[in-house]
């Protein structure tokens, strides 16, 4: 393989809805332009794309795919995407290192529920976007439908470049009106321009002059010159097109069928007219500050955006490089990790095949065997030189799990297991809570629950059960106690002593200071669990020896992370000492940490305690054929709404949910709307739960307690 120029290099997403096609499209284009001789199709699982396990198992492209053609003197990376939001940090990563992402629409279907999260995701990295509505060959398929649904969701700036001349058995005609003629496909790969037909001459002439105007509206020297003699040359048309495309002014529409292979050669040329190249696109910002110069003469710097560890690859580094000329042993330095790498042999990739490549110039995609100490994320680059690639964000996990080996013992299997995961995924998140006792496993919604479970199980060899995790209660009190509590222990030998008075109250902001007591000092401490501890001093006389004031505190914080209800970490509690005794010899640390305890934990039980929940804001999108059904279905999830908004064709309900049932509505949203609505959630605040709920929770965690 040679080694492509930035200007050469076009790095393409394919994005989209799940099954709208884009895997195939990205199989005919492999063949289109010669690099494999043989189409395999998604049902036979024989694609370049999904070749992975899983993918075959569930018929559906999982993971991020990078593949290249090269066509006449360009290399067009592509890289394949799945299509359902929980596999996003998928679709993150393809954006990430893709100048122009384009958007798969599904002719039966037109603007699907992925389409819009996609579009969402892509809009923050301000990428080219086109669409490609695929399918045309279905009977099903409705292409001036399409096209409404698109620039209804997504704005005028979606512009047709093309149209269909019949849609159905019968499609194989393509009108372009951007060079206005007409293509006719036929057999696997063959194509002919012609004529474009007499009675489609009026239509195609006005998109033509849409279209064209648009482009002119890209600079005003265009504009003018094209307001003063009403058409502009063929090299302004591409000149100010690859702008337009490029900044975002006009998303272009195709047409295809990527199952017939039609429009493919259509889209090649497209690519490599008028996609923007590395050296085109927005410039990348280092951390740093620094806009990163696309020179393949300048030091090298790469960005990881993959890894892979399976049986037909091979455990692969992916990155892009973002300046200089990478080839094999180079010595790159990570910032992040303050370590070297040695790169050996690096390659291009199509599916698990891989060629070498002499070098990769800057824009370029490729691998390397997996590097020792490099995560995806990282930047590596000549030493000296620092550059740092803005890191890719993953959206706030929706649903977790709690992560249990089946067979006992295997517990580091699973965590082993489970951190390979979320090296190679970084949207999933592992959390080893020593609260819940549990690990918990968060994740971007079912499918991609299924899929850690999955990968566990066939990758790392280990199976686990995953199980409802614990909710992190919180528990606190609601009025003021006072108290005391005498330790005591001579039993031959030195003896024990302490006797400490406390008072505890409930805590809030600018709370008044306890009254009838003399404040000496105070400790408003911020625990690591959220809320706040207050420890006042209010000893009068020296009744307790002021180093035994931390001692007190230990046992207090002992206590407040096994509260007395649920064994849940307590909150929001003022503490003031304000009497005692010691003993001259027998009084020590040890024993002052006891004696606070104790008081403490009676005080606690005595001030009406209650139990806390983690409540979370939540907003639904939903179609507005479902919105009904979801509200209604709220109250019974102790759900509270809080407003609803329209949003296109979609109303946005906005509704506050405690955790504990929020563990379990991504399973129930999902069969109540079909999978047409998503949600997002973030954690608001700590709630008291209702009475029934409270002795419920009592209940469990007594037996619970009695069982272990
Ligand atoms: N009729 C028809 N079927 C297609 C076309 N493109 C894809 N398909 C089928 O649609 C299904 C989903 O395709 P796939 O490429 O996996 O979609 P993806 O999820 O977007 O990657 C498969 O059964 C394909 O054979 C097309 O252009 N026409
Ligand atoms: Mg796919």
């Amino acid at each position: 393989m040679k080694s492509y120029e930035p200007k050469n290099i076009r790095n393409i997403a394919f994005l989209g809805h799940s099954g709208s096609g884009k895997t195939t499209i990205s199989e005919s284009i492999l063949f289109q332009t010669g690099a494999i001789n043989r189409r395999g199709t998604v049902d036979d699982r024989n694609t370049v794309s999904d070749y992975n396990d899983i993918e075959h198992e569930k018929g559906c492209s999982i993971l991020c795919t990078p593949l290249y053609a090269e066509y006449n003197d360009v290399k067009i990376n592509m890289v394949d995407t799945p299509g359902y939001d929980d596999y996003i940090g998928e679709i993150i990563a393809a954006l990430k290192v893709c100048e122009t992402g384009m958007m798969v629409i599904n002719s039966q279907n037109g603007v699907e529920v992925a389409t819009n999260i996609i579009w969402e995701v892509a809009s923050q990295s301000s990428k080219s976007m086109m669409f490609a509505i695929n399918k045309l060959d279905v009977e099903q398929a409705h292409f001036d439908k399409n096209v409404t649904d698109i620039q209804e969701s997504f704005g005028r700036s979606a512009t047709i470049f093309q149209y269909p001349l019949q849609t159905g058995a019968n499609f194989n005609t393509l009108i372009d009106v951007l060079t206005m003629s007409a293509y006719k496909f036929s057999g696997d790969t063959g194509f002919d321009k012609i004529e474009i037909p007499a009675s489609e001459t009026a239509k195609a002439e006005k998109l033509h002059n849409e279209l064209i105007e648009s482009i002119a509206e890209v600079d005003e020297e265009l504009m003018n010159k094209y307001l003063e003699e009403g058409l502009l040359t063929e090299e302004e048309i591409w000149k100010g097109l690859k702008v337009a495309v490029a900044t975002c002014q006009i998303f272009p529409i195709i047409c295809l069928s990527g199952k017939n292979n039609i429009g493919t050669e259509l889209f090649l040329q497209y690519a490599e007219k008028f996609l923007p190249s590395p050296l085109d696109a927005f410039p990348v910002v280092s951390v740093e500050g620094d806009k990163i110069e696309v020179n393949p003469h300048a030091p090298v710097s790469l960005f990881v955006f993959k890894l892979t560890s399976e049986a037909h690859l091979g455990d692969m580094t992916f990155f892009k490089v973002y300046s200089g000329t990478m080839k094999s042993g180079l010595d790159l330095y990570n910032e992040h990790r303050s370590s070297t790498e040695r790169f050996g042999q690096i390659f291009v990739i199509n599916g698990k095949k891989r060629a070498e490549a002499p070098a990769l110039c800057a824009g370029d995609i490729g691998a390397t065997v997996k590097l020792k100490n490099t995560g995806i994320n990282d930047t590596l680059h000549e030493k000296g030189k620092q550059i740092t690639i803005p890191k890719m964000v993953y959206p706030i996990t929706k649903v977790r799990t709690a992560v249990v080996p089946r067979t006992k013992g295997e517990e580091d299997k699973v965590g082993i297991g489970l951190n390979n995961l979320s090296q190679e995924d970084p949207s999933l998140r592992v959390e080893h809570s020593q609260e819940l006792r549990q690990i918990i496993l968060h994740a971007q919604g079912e499918l991609h629950l299924g899929i850690a479970k999955w990968r566990l199980e066939h990758r790392y060899r280990v199976e686990a059960e995953f199980i409802e995790p614990r909710v992190p209660y919180r528990e606190t009190i609601q009025k003021q106690v006072k108290g005391s509590y005498r330790h005591k222990k001579q039993s031959g030998g030195a003896g024990q002593f302490a006797e400490v008075h406390m008072m505890i109250d409930p805590w809030h902001e600018n709370m008044p200071k306890p009254e009838d007591m003399s404040v000496r000092g105070k400790d408003l401490i911020e625990l690591d669990w959220g809320g706040k501890l207050e420890f006042v001093n209010c000893i009068v006389g020296g009744v307790i020896d002021q180093r035994f004031l931390p001692a007190i505190l230990k046992g207090v914080m002992d206590k407040m992370t096994i509260g007395p209800l649920t064994g849940s970490y307590v909150r929001d509690i003022r503490v003031c000492i304000y009497d005692g005794k010691m003993h001259p010899v027998d009084s020590n640390e040890a024993a002052f940490k006891t004696a606070g305890m104790m008081v403490f934990k009676d005080n606690f039980i005595q001030a009406s305690p209650k139990i806390l929940e983690p409540i979370y804001n939540v907003e639904i999108r939903v179609p507005e054929d479902s919105v009904g059904d979801v509200m209604s279905d709220l109250p019974t999830r102790r759900g509270l709404i809080l407003g609803i908004d329209s949003e296109g064709r979609y109303q946005k309900i906005k509704a506050r949910m405690p955790l504990a049932e929020l563990d379990k509505y991504s399973t129930a949203l999902r069969s109540m709307t079909a999978g047409r609505a998503t949600y997002t959630q973030e954690f608001a605040e700590y709630q008291s739960v209702p009475p029934s709920v409270q002795q419920q929770l009592m209940d469990d965690y007594k037996k619970r307690h009695d069982e272990e």
